[in-house]
């Protein structure tokens, strides 16, 4: 099967990914030099950023990593309005299940803060983002934007 990854590495992003509410950075990363993380917020406020399934996908998985209030400061990634996950606290590189898609499934990724206190790196990572695309291109293909590899799942 074939894999469409965006690791964040430069700034094309793919999947409709824009940097803003969410960030490059390379405060902590999985792979490679960056991840993709919450810009700098304050308390009682959230920020969101929003990824499209491609067509063909069936499936999705990524890296996650959290350094939070436990508790009270969260990482909730939804797919389409439902909640997937949801963690706080210390919490190293994490592999996501491989959650079934549709084609324009809206995968969001939302970093959320209670009223006070911002212990740790305050901040949500993910990387190597993953749609499975089971009819899609087996080779990868040039350029800097699009990372395509064959995968076995
Ligand atoms: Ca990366
Ligand atoms: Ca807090």
């Amino acid at each position: 099967m074939a894999a469409i990854v965006e690791d964040f590495e430069d700034s094309t992003l793919l999947f409709g990914f824009s940097s803003g509410t969410w960030v490059r950075s390379t405060a902590r990363v999985y792979r490679g030099s960056y991840a993709f993380s919450n810009s700098d917020i304050g308390d009682s406020n959230t920020v969101s950023t929003t990824a499209t399934a491609p067509a063909g996908a069936t499936g999705l998985q990524f890296m996650y990593s959290v350094s939070s209030e436990q508790n009270y400061d969260f990482l909730r990634v939804y797919i389409d309005g439902a909640e997937k996950i949801a963690v706080s606290g210390e919490v190293s590189w994490t592999q996501s299940a491989l959650f079934p898609v549709s084609p324009g499934s809206t995968i969001t990724f939302n970093y959320s803060k209670d009223s006070s206190s911002s212990p740790g790196l305050d901040a949500a990572f993910i990387d190597d983002v993953t749609f499975i695309v089971p009819d899609g291109p087996q080779r990868a293909i040039a350029g800097p934007a699009a990372v395509v590899r064959a995968a076995v799942w």
